[in-house]
């Protein structure tokens, strides 16, 4: 793993969020995307050396709407940027990592993803995020 592509930041609300970072950090906004597969809506930042992504949930059966209800607004995950994310996945399961799926999934951005479970990765939720094959 040697880059961080993204951190994943819950929040309730996108639109109440947003000028904080917008204005009161000066963090510009890159864009915002319904990610549907996750039940979320999500908006990235270009924090110059790493993106944020805030994520709110649409839906109250995400993992998202879970997170926030139990432990309240903040940072949720942290993504590393890789290639060949199946190869890396198999890797990682070979070292005993219990991750969330045995395949990639789409994620936002037009990314392959794929989660490491928290509890595998010493209480902190990590994401495999690829964006190799992704259609400009
Ligand atoms: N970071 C660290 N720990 C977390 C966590 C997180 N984001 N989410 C849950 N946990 C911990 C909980 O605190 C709990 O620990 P304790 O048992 O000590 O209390 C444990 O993991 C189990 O948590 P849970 O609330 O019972 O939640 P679930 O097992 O139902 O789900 C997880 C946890 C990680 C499997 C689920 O959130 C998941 O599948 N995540 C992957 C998908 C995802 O997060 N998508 C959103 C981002 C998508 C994107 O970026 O596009």
């Amino acid at each position: 793993m040697k880059r961080v592509d993204h951190i994943g930041i819950a929040v309730k609300s996108i639109s109440e969020t947003l000028p904080y970072y917008t204005e009161t950090l000066g963090i510009p906004l890159l864009g915002t995307e319904d990610v549907p597969t996750q039940g979320l809506k999500v908006a990235f930042l270009d924090a110059g050396n790493v993106k944020l992504e805030l994520l709110e949930p649409v839906s109250e059966d995400s993992a998202v709407a879970k997170f926030l209800e139990k432990r309240g607004e903040g940072v949720h995950h942290i993504a590393f940027g890789v290639a060949d994310i199946q190869e890396r996945m198999n890797e990682l399961k070979e070292h005993g990592v219990r991750l969330l799926s045995d395949e990639p999934r789409p994620g936002a951005g037009g990314a392959q993803v794929a989660f490491m479970h928290p509890k595998s990765s010493f209480g902190v939720l990590y994401e495999l995020c690829d964006k190799s094959g992704k259609q400009e």
